[in-house]
C-alpha cells in the first residue's frame, strides 16, 4: 500500500476514532477488557492489527469477538481469534498492547514498526470476522472494528450478534471447510444435528429426563438457545430465563459467573428441588450446573464436574469401541477443586495435568493427548481430538476397521456414538451451547439424574479471596501457580498454615484480569477452608505490600 494512502488512514482514525484517555490498558489473559467508552479507538487498533495477522498468516480468516464476556453491562471489550479459531498466539498480545495505547500522532510510525517487525506482506489479503454480544456498545464498537479493518484494505465480514465460540468455529471452518460451514446455520446443523443424532440412537431410560432450565445471563447465549430450542424434536426440554427481556440487565445477579462465585442461584430461578438446571456466561463460553437439593440448598456442578462426567464416559466409549490405542488426558488449572482430581486420577485412571489459569494453557497442553478435555473450575472448557482420533474412531464406526483389530458391531455402534459426540464438540474454544449438549448426552447415556452426578465424589469446602497491594507483580508463581517464589519467606509460611488442616491445600496468584491478588484455599470443612484462606490472605498482605484494610478471620 503506498504511504499517501496510509496517510488517509491515520488522519481518519484521528478524526473518528481519537485516543482520548491516557489509561493504560492491556491484552490480558482474553484480550482488552474495560469500560466501553475507552475502547473505539482501541477496537479500531485492533483492526488494524488483525488484518496484519491475517497477512501475517498467508491472508487466512481471523476473528474479532466485541464482549466483555461475564463482565456486567457498562463494560466492553475485544479479543482477537487466530486462524485455527483458537486465540490469539500469545506473543502477539504485547504488540496489541503497544498499538492500543501509542499516541495518535505515533500511531502511524508504529504500525509501520509492527508491519516490519511481523515481516507482513501488505500486499496479499487479508479477511477478518466480526462478531459481537448484546450489550448497548457492542454496534458502535463492531463498526470501529470494521473501519479499521477497511482502512487496511483487508475484507470485514460481520456475522452480528453471536456467542464467542460461535464466532470462533466460524473462523475456523473458513479456514478449513472439512470442520464445517462458517454460518449460523452452519453451526447448528453440525453441533445441534449431531446431538440430535445421538439422541435417536440412546432412548432415554433410568433416572434421565429431559428437562433442563438454564439461565441464559440476559446475554447472547440464551438467545441462541432459544432459537436452537425450537429445533430440537422433543429431545431436551429447554426452560429459559434470563433472556434480556423484562428489563434484566446482563451477567446482573444471573450467569455463570455469579452462579459459581455466590455459590448461589441466579436471580429468576424458580426450580423444585432436584430439578436440573445450567448457568451460562454472557457472552456464550462458560457453563455450570446447579440444582437446589431438599434442605433448599444449591449443589453446584462446576466446570470440574462436567470435565469428569465427560471424560468418564468419553473414556467409556474409547474402551466400548476397541480404540485403547487411543489415549485420552484431562487438563486443569490450580483452581480445580483436589476431590476432582482424585476422583479423575483415582477412580476414573485418566491423567491430569495442572497448567496455568487462562484457557489458552489449557487447550495448548490438552492437545498432547489424543483426545484432551480441559475445562477450568469456572466453567470453560471443551474437549480436542487429533487428527488421527478422529480418523480412527470414525474408521472403526464406518467398516470397523481399526488399527489394531477389526471391529465387532457393538464396537462399531460405541464409536458411532462417540463420532457424534465429537461432532457436537465445538473444539476451537469452551462453548456453553456444545458443552451443555455434551452434558446432556452424557447424563442421557448413563441415565444419570443430576444429583447421583453430584455424588460421584464430594468437593473439599473451598474458599476464594481477593485483596489489594501495592504491586501485584511482586508476586510470582511456578508450578502452574501452586507455588510463589517471591515475595521471600510467603511461600514458607503458606506451607505452614496449610500443614494445619486436613486435606489443606491454598495457593495465591496475581490476576490477569483485575489490579488484585488473588487467593485459593481448600480444606476438609467449610470453617477450615475459611480460616485457611484468611491466614494465608494476612500472610500475602504483610509479606506482599498490602493495600487498606487487613483481611480479618472469620469469627
Ligand atoms: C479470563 C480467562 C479465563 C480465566 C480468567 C482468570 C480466557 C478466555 N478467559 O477470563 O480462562 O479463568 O481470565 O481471571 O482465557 P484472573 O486472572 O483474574 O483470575
Ligand atoms: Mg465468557
Amino acid at each position: 500500500m503506498p504511504p499517501s494512502s496510509l496517510r488517509v488512514v491515520y488522519a481518519f482514525a484521528r478524526e473518528m476514532y481519537p485516543k482520548n484517555s491516557d489509561v493504560f490498558i492491556q491484552y490480558g489473559t482474553a484480550g482488552f477488557r474495560t469500560k466501553a467508552n475507552l475502547l473505539e479507538h482501541v477496537v479500531y487498533r485492533m483492526g488494524l492489527l488483525a488484518v496484519i495477522r491475517s497477512r501475517v498468516k498467508n491472508g487466512r480468516t481471523v476473528g474479532m469477538m466485541i464482549t466483555a464476556s461475564h463482565n456486567l453491562e457498562p463494560d466492553n471489550g475485544v479479543k482477537l481469534v487466530d486462524p485455527d479459531g483458537e486465540m490469539l498466539e500469545e506473543s502477539w498480545e504485547e504488540i496489541a498492547t503497544r498499538l492500543a495505547n501509542v499516541s495518535d500522532n505515533d500511531l502511524e510510525s508504529t504500525t509501520a514498526e509492527i508491519i516490519k517487525q511481523v515481516n507482513a506482506d501488505m500486499s496479499l489479503k487479508a479477511s477478518v470476522f466480526i462478531g459481537m454480544d448484546t450489550r448497548y456498545t457492542s454496534p458502535r464498537l463492531a463498526a470501529a472494528a470494521a473501519n479499521g479493518v477497511i482502512a487496511l484494505k483487508g475484507t470485514p465480514k460481520e456475522f452480528g450478534i453471536v456467542t464467542t465460540p460461535m464466532l470462533h468455529f466460524f473462523v475456523k471452518c473458513r479456514n478449513d471447510n472439512r470442520y464445517g460451514t462458517p454460518t449460523e446455520e452452519g453451526y447448528y446443523d453440525k453441533i445441534v444435528g449431531a446431538f440430535k443424532a445421538f439422541c435417536q440412537k440412546l432412548p432415554v431410560f433410568g433416572d434421565y429426563n429431559t428437562t433442563l432450565y438454564v439461565d441464559g445471563a440476559n446475554g447472547v447465549g440464551g438467545k441462541k438457545l432459544n432459537i436452537i430450542k425450537k429445533s430440537l424434536d422433543g429431545e431436551l426440554d429447554l426452560h429459559l430465563f434470563n433472556l434480556g427481556g423484562n428489563g434484566g440487565k446482563l451477567n446482573l445477579n444471573c450467569g455463570a459467573d455469579f452462579v459459581k462465585v455466590s455459590q448461589s442461584p441466579p436471580a429468576g430461578a424458580e426450580l423444585a428441588p432436584l430439578q436440573r438446571a445450567a448457568a451460562l456466561d454472557g457472552d456464550g463460553d462458560r457453563i455450570v450446573y446447579y440444582y437446589i437439593d431438599h434442605n433448599n440448598e444449591m449443589q453446584l456442578l462446576d466446570g470440574d464436574r462436567i470435565a469428569t462426567l465427560l471424560a468418564g464416559y468419553i473414556a467409556e466409549l474409547l474402551r466400548a469401541c476397541g480404540a485403547s490405542h487411543i489415549n485420552i488426558g484431562l487438563v486443569q488449572t490450580a483452581y480445580a477443586n483436589g476431590a476432582s482430581t482424585k476422583y479423575i486420577t483415582e477412580h476414573l485412571k485418566v491423567p491430569v495435568s495442572c497448567v496455568k489459569t487462562g484457557v489458552k494453557h489449557l487447550h495448548r497442553a490438552a492437545q498432547a493427548f489424543d483426545i484432551g478435555v480441559y475445562f477450568e473450575a469456572n466453567g470453560h472448557g471443551t474437549v480436542l481430538y487429533s487428527d488421527r482420533a478422529h480418523a480412527d474412531i470414525r474408521s472403526i464406526a464406518r467398516d470397523g476397521v481399526n488399527v489394531i483389530v477389526r471391529s465387532d458391531p457393538e464396537q462399531r455402534a460405541a464409536a458411532q456414538l462417540l463420532c457424534h459426540v465429537a461432532d457436537m464438540t465445538n473444539q476451537t474454544v469452551g462453548d456453553a451451547v456444545s458443552d451443555l449438549l455434551l452434558a446432556e448426552a452424557a447424563l442421557r447415556a448413563r441415565g444419570l439424574h443430576v444429583a447421583r452426578w453430584a455424588r460421584a465424589y464430594r468437593d473439599l469446602p473451598c474458599r476464594q479471596l481477593k485483596l489489594l497491594v501495592e504491586d501485584r507483580n511482586v508476586i510470582s508463581t511456578t508450578d502452574a501457580e501452586r507455588k510463589c517464589t517471591s515475595p521471600e519467606g510467603l511461600q514458607t509460611k503458606i506451607d505452614e498454615l496449610v500443614a494445619k488442616y486436613n486435606s489443606g491445600r491454598a495457593f495465591v496468584r496475581p490476576s490477569g484480569t483485575e489490579d488484585i491478588v488473588r487467593v485459593y484455599a481448600e480444606a476438609d470443612t467449610r470453617t477450615a477452608a475459611d480460616t485457611l484462606a484468611a491466614e494465608v490472605a494476612q500472610a500475602v498482605f504483610d509479606l506482599a505490600g498490602g493495600r487498606g484494610e487487613r483481611p480479618v478471620l472469620p469469627a
